[in-house]
């Protein structure tokens, strides 16, 4: 068959559509319990294969540098008008990239080069952008660390006499691996005692927060940062909400200062997701994300599995492997053998390196999204203790495997 502008991906292009077909295959036949992946609707896939990458539109809706942008504008004031009403947000961006660029415009946004900044040490939960030292950030600013408690909370006190003694511009909350609610209200107070900014990362939590399942800061932080594809179940991308006050300075930093022209196919998207967040039913998809990580939490505490933090409160839990003998990368590789997904993290003050750290980090809004419910985290207990005991027998990890995808068969990418 000769290929025209209009052949199906199949016919100009099979490595890669028979790559995308293996990975449907993948995501259809595994567990995936990475805390910070989804499933995301046909109509979040729909937007995002849409004409809208087409377009260029620099500049804000109503303001842009290019013509032809009426429809596009109209996407991205959806989305923005979305944010707004599902977090009570004053001002809401939604052109960040991703994540990462998130945080970063919201560093150039309020900061100046030396500035202190305090947040979450890597080990305890925090996320390589809040100046992890292998970061640009790291390089630009002073970051401070705060830690958790040995019972596993945020050591408030501390963080409190750290903010007092260095009285950083920047507070900063809200992390990947931590499993616990946060206490916006005391960082709030604390960041105003010192008259420095508080922001929150909330990537992890968004959906949690916009379901009604979680503390929601953004109608009292300065700014708050996410991305739109964990919990929120919307397009891989970035979103930056803040009080009218910071607007203009957080509008400018992500373009033009960071970014060129928005993905608007992406926007599109996001808009999508955030209709889809603001229907009743994805406030029963929240409870039930917690609902089943609490269940699994409890499934493999009965099977002698230790968790970091003290338990979940949230959507994740991360498994201390350091009484099981065993370390998180060999984890981690049994685990994918056995058709479970999940990633090696660190634990507090982790002794090991990142590459094959001591923990195991696991989640549930993927699989809640499928459809699972709580009764059925035993099963998916019982296979994460066999093949971490069974980590060098494969025949027992591929046993494993076929049970999980026949587990998963009636459960489809997409629900009805
Ligand atoms: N990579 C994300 C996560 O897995 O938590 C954070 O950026």
């Amino acid at each position: 068959m000769s290929i025209t502008p209009n052949s199906p991906l199949s016919i100009q292009d099979p490595a890669i559509a028979s790559a995308i077909n293996a990975e449907a295959h993948r995501q259809q036949t595994s567990l995936e319990l990475i805390p910070s992946e989804n499933f995301v609707s046909p109509a979040v896939l729909e937007a995002l294969g849409s004409v809208a990458t087409n377009k260029y539109a620099e500049g804000y809706p109503g303001k842009r540098y290019y013509g032809g942008c009426e429809n596009v504008d109209v996407m991205e004031d959806l989305a923005r008008d979305r944010a707004k009403a599902i977090y009570g947000a004053e001002h809401v961006n939604v052109q960040s990239h991703s994540g990462a660029p998130a945080n970063i415009a919201v560093y150039a946004a309020l900061l100046s080069p030396g500035d202190t900044v305090l947040g979450m040490d890597l080990s305890h939960g925090g996320h390589l952008t809040h100046g992890h030292p292998v970061t640009d950030s790291a390089q630009r600013y002073n970051f401070l660390r705060y830690k958790t408690t040995p019972e596993g909370t945020i050591d408030y006190d501390a963080l409190e006499a750290t903010a007092k003694e260095h009285k950083p511009k920047l507070i900063l909350v809200g992390y990947s691996a931590y499993s616990r609610e946060i206490d916006y209200k005391r960082v709030k107070e604390i960041a105003e005692s010192v008259g420095a900014f508080a922001m929150a990362d909330i990537a992890h939590i968004a959906g949690l927060i916009a379901g009604g399942e979680m503390n929601n800061p953004v109608p009292f932080f300065d700014v708050v940062t996410t991305t739109t594809h964990k919990t929120l179940r919307g397009p891989r991308g970035g979103m930056i909400m803040c009080q009218s006050a910071l607007a203009k300075q957080i509008d400018k930093a992500v373009f033009p200062l960071l970014q060129g022209g928005p993905h608007m196919n992406t926007i599109a998207a996001k808009a999508v997701a955030f209709g889809e967040a603001q229907e009743p039913a994805f406030k029963l998809y929240a409870k039930q994300i917690k609902a089943n990580a609490q269940a699994l939490a409890t499934a493999l505490t009965t099977r002698g599995f230790k968790l970091a933090f003290g338990g979940t409160e949230n959507h994740l839990m991360l498994l201390d492997l350091t009484s099981k003998a065993i370390t998180g990368g060999i984890a981690q590789t049994a685990l994918d053998s056995a058709g479970i997904t999940c990633n090696k993290n660190m634990i507090p003050d982790d002794p090991r390196s990142p590459m094959d750290p001591s923990g195991l980090r696991l989640g549930t809004p993927a699989i809640t999204t499928r459809g699972l419910k709580a009764e059925q985290m035993a099963n998916i207990a019982h296979w994460i203790d066999q093949a971490i005991q069974n980590h060098a027998n494969p025949i027992a990890l591929a046993n494993i495997k076929a049970e999980v995808a026949d587990f998963m068969n009636p459960y489809p990418l997409f629900q009805k």
